[in-house]
């Protein structure tokens, strides 16, 4: 009965990606699922929703939530990103706590650790960046951590010590058949992504304050033609001042952001994009919870 063993030894279950922002969460989901799902920007609260990333494997299906970086902040929509959090650790049979070694221990991760314990959800310290070396003033492993169900640490850029993290989420998730479609990437749709990916583009180009303050929104996401797919969208920003920076000189900066977005929004799609970008002026979306969510960032 070697296939009945097999199948009752599967396992699947949801891990939940936690951290300050910045730590490299989103960085790690792409390098374990071998795909670029999530974006990734060298500046701090780039992930702005729960994104689910399913990686199957022969012996188990990982349900990676890639979470926004938790915050202090009472603003709206650091709020809302909080709850996220706190969603993903309800959620999760397996939690990575990812802390940037070079930063150690913090009251976020303290937080973290405290909330998952109450929850009974078992937690693995995930030092990241482990191919940036340490610093020697930052205590590492922390001792805080000695509650943890394990540390270890590994580098999403190089791969090290990626498999061996997944060996250790594996054999702590239940025996399950998997939950959801294996040839299935994400519960997200290619529009939501695609924007995201405009999202990114935009962040790079722009300066340190203003990416916080803009959301996108995709208005036309056209797969008919199979040969192009026609991809429309408005980057919102609060104020007119705001609006002159993005669209740039004679249209320069937002046409820069386009061009960059290009190519990863080809391939995520797999074929050639026609894509349009327009800049609005949209000072209420900041302040609106169900503008925020109708945005994706929920
Ligand atoms: N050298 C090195 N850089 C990394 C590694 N992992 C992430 N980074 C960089 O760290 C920065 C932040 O990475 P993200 O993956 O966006 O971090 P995050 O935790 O998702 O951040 P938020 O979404 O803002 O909470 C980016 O510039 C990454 O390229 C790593 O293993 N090695
Ligand atoms: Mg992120």
């Amino acid at each position: 009965m070697a296939e009945a063993n097999e199948t009752t030894s599967h396992r699947a279950g949801f891990v939940a990606l936690l951290g300050a922002p910045n730590a490299g969460k989103s960085t790690l989901l792409n390098r374990l699922l071998g795909e670029k799902l999530a974006i990734v920007t060298a500046k701090p609260q780039t992930t702005r929703s729960r994104i689910l990333g399913i990686w199957s494997r022969p012996d188990a299906q990982l349900l990676l939530l890639d979470t926004p970086g938790l915050h202090e902040s009472s603003k709206l929509l650091n709020t809302a990103l909080n709850e996220v959090v706190g969603e993903a650790v309800d959620a999760c049979d397996v939690a990575l706590l990812l802390v940037d070694r070079r930063e150690g221990w913090g009251d976020v991760h303290q937080g973290l650790l405290n909330r998952l314990a109450k929850a009974g959800k078992p937690c693995i310290v995930v030092g990241t960046k482990a191919d940036l070396g340490r610093k020697p003033e930052v205590a590492w492993p922390p001792q805080e951590a000695a509650l943890a169900a394990a540390v270890m640490d590994v580098s999403a850029r190089t791969g090290e010590g990626v498999e061996e993290l997944a060996l250790q989420v594996v054999s702590r998730l239940p025996v399950s058949p998997p939950l959801y479609p294996e040839d299935q990437l994400t519960d997200r749709s290619l529009r939501f992504l695609a924007g995201e990916l405009v999202r990114e583009s935009a962040m790079e180009c722009l300066g340190q304050e203003l990416p916080y303050q803009m959301a996108v929104d995709v208005i036309e996401f056209d797969e008919s033609r199979p040969d192009l797919t026609t991809i429309r969208a408005n980057l919102l920003v609060a104020r007119n001042s705001q609006k002159r920076i993005v669209v740039g000189k004679g249209g320069e900066m937002i046409r820069r952001i386009g061009t960059q977005a290009r190519p990863s929004i080809e391939r995520l799609v797999g074929g050639k994009i026609h894509l349009a970008l327009f800049v609005k002026e949209d000072p209420k979306w900041l302040k609106n919870r169900s503008r925020i969510e109708a945005l994706g960032y929920h």
